[in-house]
């Protein structure tokens, strides 16, 4: 049937796909001169994969998409957990997506602002007095500590390393084989116990968990049946707040590498920070790679560019290569904070965390979140901070997902301001 379509001829394209990481869906669609091509991946699969504002519009139709059956096990088992609201659909999502909706309200978001400002400051004091950071590892421990002030999780001060280790290594593996994959699997084992017993705690009175906080949402968040979630589904939901926050301190040392390597950003961001840092941010999360490509499966059979997406199979949708897309950005791999002045914002063409709709669909919760403590976080790094930045290896690999500047930005002879 789908004979207008270009399709490799191969039994599967995963060592390929392993070999060519955030490049893998845009070598292709270059080479056939495409926005749609037929593959192989999971395992011999059909799947289709597609790039492009359209593509991304169909993407987030939800009469032709689904999530039930997307999100390959072993990804489950490590970044995301099993049964959380990234495989739900229709009312049932809807009604898990508004409760995470929900706690991102202006005044919830103000909080974790003023957490993040106090964590940053609390940890540059204890920098002045060593040699040398490594700033993604720093951020990775703030972030923990600020996801889980804000959520309402305790954490003790011995157990801030582990956790936020944890957190980070669940991230770390998703596009993994061998060691650091099953890093991710023992990461999400340790995670779901530590955070399974606390809602367990929080669910007979054991512990008091403050109103409006994560954690108190989801121990008692009753499902679409009136019935509180299982333990193991809240669990992974709690997770799914703490877990992504933690995620931040990657685009935060993207963020701190663009100001390194593109100097004449600093002093803007220092001049005029507030509109700046939101034109800055922006081009950090479409510039730097963080998620390559998202995956759904066809709910019914439709045609799209000619092509026959029959139900049940795989599709994914090329986010890195659209945020680098020549025909919706301008010189795309280059970076300039400024094209977000005129940028008009169709919610399909500048897909960094997803598209589409925050409640109907699957557009990433936490944007809005992410977006405000990257600001304040580079925000502090321009503005508290004097620091030097050694000879050191800088350079990111298109192949390694996630993605990561090699030395994870080292600093030194930190001074606060
Ligand atoms: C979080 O949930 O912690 C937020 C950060 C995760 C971003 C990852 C987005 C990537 C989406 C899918 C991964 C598929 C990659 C498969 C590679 C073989």
């Amino acid at each position: 049937r789908n004979d207008k379509i270009p399709k490799e001829r191969t039994l599967d394209s995963s060592l390929a796909l392993l070999s060519e990481g955030y490049l893998f869906i845009p070598n292709r669609c270059k080479k056939f001169q495409s926005n749609i091509f037929q593959t192989r991946l999971l395992g011999g699969q059909k799947v289709i994969c597609i790039s492009g504002e359209e593509a991304a519009r169909i993407f987030y139709d939800r009469e032709k998409f689904k999530r039930k059956g997307a999100a390959p096990k072993r990804i489950q088992e490590s970044l995301f957990g099993k049964n959380g609201v990234q495989t739900l659909d229709g009312k049932e999502h809807q009604h898990r997506k508004r409760m995470f909706m929900s706690l991102m309200t202006p005044e919830r978001l103000k909080i974790l602002i003023k957490l993040t400002v106090e964590q940053w400051e609390l940890a540059a004091r204890k920098w002045e007095n060593t040699k040398e950071i490594v700033l993604f590892d720093e951020a990775r421990e703030i972030m923990c500590r600020v996801a889980c002030l804000w959520a309402g999780v305790p954490l003790k001060e011995k157990e801030v390393t582990q956790r936020a280790t944890d957190l980070s290594d669940m991230i770390d593996a998703f596009g993994a084989v061998g060691p650091r994959y099953w890093k991710g699997r023992q990461a999400r084992n340790r995670s779901d116990k530590w955070i399974g017993d606390i809602i367990r705690q929080v669910r007979s009175d054991k512990m008091d968990a403050p109103v409006d906080t994560a954690l108190y949402t989801m121990a008692w968040y009753r499902d679409l049946d009136g019935k509180l979630l299982n333990l193991q589904i809240a669990t992974v939901e709690l997770l799914n707040i703490v877990r992504p926050i933690v995620a931040i301190a990657r685009y935060i040392t993207f963020g701190a590498l663009a100001l390194h390597d593109y100097p004449e950003t600093r002093k803007k961001l220092q001049d005029h920070s507030q509109h700046y840092g939101q034109l800055f941010v922006q081009e950090v999360r479409r510039f730097y790679p963080f998620g390559p490509f998202l995956g759904a499966r066809v709910r019914q059979d439709f045609i799209w560019e000619d092509c026959h997406f029959t139900k049940g199979t795989m599709v994914l949708l090329d986010i890195y290569g659209i945020n680098h897309s020549p025909d919706l950005w301008e010189d795309p791999d280059n970076f300039l904070p400024e094209r977000f002045n005129d940028w008009k914002g169709s919610p399909f063409d500048f897909v960094p965390q997803g598209g589409g709709d925050y409640i109907k669909g699957h557009r990433c919760a936490g944007e809005w979140i992410t977006i405000e403590v990257m600001k304040t976080s580079l925000a502090f790094l321009t503005q508290k901070l004097a620091y030097d930045v050694p000879k050191q290896d800088l350079s990111i690999s298109m192949v390694r997902m996630p993605a990561i500047p090699k030395s994870r930005f080292v600093m030194r002879g930190i001074k606060v301001k």
